[in-house]
C-alpha cells in the first residue's frame, strides 16, 4: 500500500515534471585536515555522483552541507568513510521536508485573499505572483512613501521590480537591499515583504528610521531572481541559478553571485555550466546583475549595499575575491559586531562576522566586492537563518522571526550610514 502510494506520487511528479527528492539527504561532513578538505572538493567533480552543496567546502573543522540523491547516497558514504571523514546526516527525508512545506503553503493560500498587505499573510511563503500583487497593493496604499520601478526584464522576460521608499528630493544618498538572488533561499524573499511592510509601518513613528527617510532613499529588490524564484515553485525547489540556457551543454543557469565584474573568473567561481558556482561566459552577463549595475551606476549616489542570502548566520563584508582588506575594514568590522549584537538582543541568534573569504570562502564576481570597488563603502552580505538544522527549508514560523531581528542590523547599518556621510 504504501509503496503504491509512493510509486503514485512519484509518477505525478514526473507527469507534472516537479522535481522530487525521495530519499535524498543532507549530510554534514566535517574535514578534520587540509588532506579531507580536498577529498571532499572532489565529490562536486566526481560524474557520476549527484551532490549539492548547500554549505560550500570553506575549512579544516568547518561543517560542509552536501545534499546527496538517493542513487548517490551509498557511494558517497562509501566514499567518506573509505577516506575516514566523519559525518553526520542532517536531513535524513528530504522529501518529506518539502512536503510540510507544501502543506503550510496550502493552509496559507485561504487565508490570503491578498486584497491589503494589512492582511497579507506574512508568516507563510508566497508565490512569484503573490509577491508582485504585495508589490503593487503596497505602492498604491503608500503613493507618497512608495513606487515600484522596473530595472529590466529578466531572461525569461519577468520584471525585475525594485521598491523605492523615498520622502522626495532628487537622487538623494541611497541605501540598497536585495533579496533572493539565490531562488531557493526563501527565506530572504520572505523577510524582504516584511521589510517592506515594515518600512511604511515605521516611517513616521519609529524616530530613527524617519530620521534615515527624511535624509535617504531606500531601494529594495525582493526577488531578485524571479526566474529562478517561478522555477522552484514549478520545478525544484532547491534551484539556486538563473534559468538562461548554456550552449553546448544540457544544463541550465548562471550563479548570479558570481557573475559581478569584481574579480570575475578568480577563484571560488566555476567554469563549469554544471555547477551551483558557475559564473557564467562573461561578467554582466545575466540581465538580473546587469540590470542592478546599470541603475546603481545611474542613480550614482548609493552609500550602502545590502544583499541578503541565507543560511549559516553570518554577516559579511569585502572582499571575497581578494585576501587584501578594504580600506574601512575596521569600521566595518565594528559596525558588523555591533548589528550582531542588536540582532541577537531579540531571541540570541548568533551571528558571525568578518570578510567573506575569511569567514567562509574565496568566492569571485560577488555583488557586495563589486559594489565595495564603485566606492560604496558599507557593503554586506548577510546570511540568514539557520545554521543548518533546516537549510533552505526553513520553517514558515520562522520567517517573521528572522525578519524581526535582521530588521534590527538592518537599521544598525542605516543609522549608521546615515550619521557618517562620505
Ligand atoms: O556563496 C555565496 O554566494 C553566498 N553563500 S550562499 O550559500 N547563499 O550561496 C555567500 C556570498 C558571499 N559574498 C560574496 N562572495 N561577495
Ligand atoms: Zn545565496
Amino acid at each position: 500500500m504504501m509503496r503504491g502510494l509512493l510509486a503514485f506520487v512519484v509518477l505525478i511528479g514526473i507527469v507534472l515534471g516537479k522535481e522530487t527528492f525521495e530519499g535524498h539527504q543532507v549530510l554534514r561532513i566535517v574535514p578534520k585536515d587540509d588532506f579531507q578538505l580536498s577529498a571532499i572538493k572532489k565529490l562536486e567533480d566526481m560524474m557520476e555522483v549527484e551532490v549539492d552543496f548547500w554549505r560550500e567546502v570553506s575549512d579544516v573543522n568547518t561543517p560542509v552541507d552536501v545534499r546527496v540523491s538517493v542513487h548517490s547516497l551509498p557511494s558517497v558514504k562509501m566514499y567518506l568513510k573509505t577516506q575516514n571523514i566523519k559525518y553526520s546526516i542532517m536531513i535524513k527525508d528530504l522529501q518529506a521536508m518539502l512536503d510540510e512545506e507544501q502543506e503550510e503553503m496550502k493552509s496559507a493560500a485561504c487565508v490570503s485573499e491578498l486584497r491589503n498587505t494589512d492582511k497579507f499573510v506574512y508568516s507563510r511563503y508566497h508565490t512569484l505572483s503573490e509577491i508582485y500583487s504585495f508589490q503593487d497593493m503596497l505602492v498604491a496604499e503608500n503613493p507618497k512613501l512608495v513606487s515600484k520601478i522596473v530595472i529590466g526584464p529578466s531572461f525569461e522576460g519577468r520584471p525585475l521590480n525594485i521598491l523605492k521608499f523615498s520622502t522626495g528630493g532628487t537622487n538623494r544618498p541611497a541605501i540598497w537591499i536585495d533579496t533572493g538572488i539565490h531562488s531557493r533561499e526563501w527565506v530572504t524573499q520572505a523577510s524582504g515583504t516584511w521589510f517592506a511592510k515594515k518600512i511604511v509601518t515605521d516611517y513616521g513613528r519609529d524616530p530613527s528610521l524617519t530620521a534615515i527617510l527624511n535624509k535617504m532613499d531606500i531601494f529594495l529588490e525582493i526577488v531578485t531572481n524571479p526566474d529562478g524564484f517561478a522555477y522552484t515553485h514549478s520545478n525544484d525547489r532547491l534551484w539556486r541559478k538563473t534559468r538562461k540556457p548554456n550552449p553546448g551543454t544540457t544544463c541550465v543557469g548562471v550563479d548570479p553571485n558570481r557573475n559581478w565584474d569584481a574579480g570575475f573568473g578568480g577563484p571560488g567561481s566555476s567554469n563549469d555550466p554544471c555547477l551551483q558556482t558557475y559564473r557564467g561566459p562573461r561578467a554582466n552577463s545575466e540581465s538580473e546583475v546587469r540590470s542592478i549595475v546599470t541603475f546603481v551606476k545611474s542613480h550614482n549616489n548609493f552609500k550602502a549595499f545590502i544583499s541578503i542570502h541565507s543560511y549559516s548566520q553570518l554577516l559579511l563584508y569585502p572582499f571575497g575575491f581578494t585576501p587584501m582588506p578594504i580600506s574601512n575594514r575596521a569600521e566595518l568590522n565594528t559596525l558588523a559586531q555591533r548589528a550582531v549584537t542588536d540582532l541577537a538582543s531579540l531571541y540570541g541568534t548568533q551571528y558571525r562576522f568578518g570578510s567573506v573569504i575569511d569567514t567562509i570562502y574565496q568566492a569571485s564576481g560577488g555583488s557586495i566586492d563589486w559594489a565595495y570597488t564603485q566606492g560604496i563603502r558599507y557593503s554586506y552580505t548577510f546570511e540568514l537563518r539557520d545554521t543548518g538544522r533546516f537549510g533552505f527549508l526553513l520553517p514558515a514560523d520562522q520567517i517573521i522571526p528572522t525578519a524581526r531581528e535582521t530588521w534590527l542590523a538592518l537599521m544598525t547599518i542605516m543609522d549608521h550610514t546615515l550619521k557618517n556621510p562620505y
